[in-house]
């Protein structure tokens, strides 16, 4: 009886727009899928942070370079923003770590793909920051206070990221004949995986109907997908690069492009941790994690030091 009436409360203060914050009462369901949801989008920004890390340091000009270092680091502190925003749900840091390593947690599969040029940095920033905030922007009304601020900020820097890409590849594009051709290439690479990123379609999205009802997520996966694709249409134009689409055609009657069939096979064997890159990923964090114990140890026992001289001072 009670459960009952506090569920219509809660649902009542979702319909009316009401944040909910971290002390407020939320059923247990809500509470889980915003940790599922909230701690793998952690883990698919510092995961992020790899690919692109591989050319930091062969970046072909000083300006690319600080350029990437500073998106680099934007990633990690998204996912320290979101990591944070998770723990306000009562799991740990280091529990959500754990899942990461042990396959349990998810992370975005686009990030188990392979860098292999240069223009895979511009690509990434036009189409895969593109993705990101596509799907980002209508979280900041999330119906997850902290969620939805910590959005706010990460939206700001991830639309910085997308422009930067689409200016690193129409340099490329008003290159020589072989920079517009590894321009290409790398959207051909990028293109797909991309459109993956927003998840299956809405008839196999599981998390869905919840999420719609809780107001975590605003507009469907498909939904998401086809406001992308109408953007990237548009804006490879401006390029001079072609999607790698024969059925990519514009839709007078819908007022939207019409495109081909995802690879839905590839997409679940990469989610199930079988794409290019996901041992490769996963065994760089894990080693990354494991060479910086020595951090976390000095940091709790400086804090220990700084507390028992306090107390003794107090004293
Ligand atoms: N990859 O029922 P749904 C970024 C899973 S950040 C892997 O539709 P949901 C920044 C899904 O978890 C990119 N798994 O799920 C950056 C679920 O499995 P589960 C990350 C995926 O949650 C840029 C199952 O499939 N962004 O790019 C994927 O309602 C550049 C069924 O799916 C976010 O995380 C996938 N692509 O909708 C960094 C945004 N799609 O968990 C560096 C927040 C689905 O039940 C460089 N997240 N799955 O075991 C979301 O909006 C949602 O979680 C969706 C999926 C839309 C991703």
């Amino acid at each position: 009886m009670l459960v009952h009436y506090l569920e219509n409360t809660f649902q009542q203060k979702i319909d009316a727009e009401t944040r909910i914050e971290p002390k407020d009462w939320m059923p247990d369901k809500y509470r889980q899928t915003l940790i599922r949801q909230i701690s793998q989008h952690a883990h698919s920004e510092i995961v992020g942070m790899l690919p692109e890390g591989a050319w930091i340091s062969r970046a072909p000009s000083l300006k690319r370079k600080q350029i990437l270092l500073a998106k680099v680091q934007d990633e990690a502190g998204h996912g320290l923003y979101l990591y944070s925003a998770a723990e306000t749900l009562g799991i740990s840091r280091d529990e959500m770590i754990a899942q990461l390593h042990s396959g349990k947690a998810k992370y975005s599969s686009i990030f188990n793909y392979p860098t292999l040029t240069w223009a895979d940095m511009g690509a990434i920033g036009w189409l895969v920051d593109g993705a990101a905030i596509m799907n980002q922007v209508p979280l900041c009304r999330t119906s997850y206070g902290p969620y939805s601020r910590a959005m706010i900020r990460v939206c700001k820097e991830e639309s910085f990221h997308q422009r930067q890409g689409f200016e690193s590849l129409l340099v490329l594009c008003q290159g020589s004949a072989e920079q517009k051709a590894m321009a290409q290439d790398a959207l051909n690479r990028w293109w797909w995986p991309s459109l993956m990123m927003f998840g299956p379609h809405d008839s196999d999205s599981t998390n869905s109907e919840a999420s719609m009802q809780w107001k975590i997520k605003r507009f469907s996966n498909d939904e998401l997908r086809q406001r992308f694709v109408d953007m990237i249409a548009e804006q490879a134009k401006v390029l001079g690069l072609t999607l790698p689409d024969p059925d990519l055609k514009w839709n007078e009657e819908r007022g939207h492009y019409d495109f081909g069939k995802i690879n839905w096979e590839e997409f679940w064997q990469v989610v199930g941790g079988n794409g290019p890159c996901n041992k490769e990923r996963l065994d760089a964090r894990k080693k990354a994690w494991e060479d910086g114990a020595w951090v976390r140890e000095a940091a709790v026992a400086h804090a220990e030091k700084r507390a028992a001289r306090k107390a003794a001072v107090a004293a």
